[in-house]
């Protein structure tokens, strides 16, 4: 999608760009339990069954993955919920939030 042009009431120029988009990238971790992790990728991401699973294995294995992209305010709530998840329930489980193309 390009770039819109408005005119705002006093007839000035206008440029509206969409949104950054940002990710967050699920971190691994030796303590939090894998069913854990899948629990949060389908409550938190909304991710089905088979591809919070895939997702879960990718950290796991990896180190790190990409659980949703999203714009700002929205990912950082995300990460906020994860992090509130994991300290309730004991666990170390991180996530971040980088821009991405
Ligand atoms: N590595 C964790 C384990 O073996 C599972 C895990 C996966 C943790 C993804 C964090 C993120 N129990």
């Amino acid at each position: 999608m390009g770039t819109q042009h408005l005119q705002s009431e006093d007839g000035s120029a206008l440029k509206l760009r969409p949104p950054r988009k940002y990710g967050v990238f699920l971190l691994n971790d030796d303590y939090t339990t894998m069913d854990f992790v899948v629990q949060v990728l389908t409550e938190v991401f909304f991710l089905p069954e088979d591809r919070a699973f895939a997702v879960m294995l990718l950290v796991h294995n990896e180190g790190r993955g990409l659980c949703g992209t999203y714009t700002r305010d929205v990912a950082q709530t995300k990460q906020a919920q994860v992090h509130q998840r994991a300290a309730d329930a004991g666990f170390p489980l991180k996530c971040i939030v980088e821009e991405v193309s």
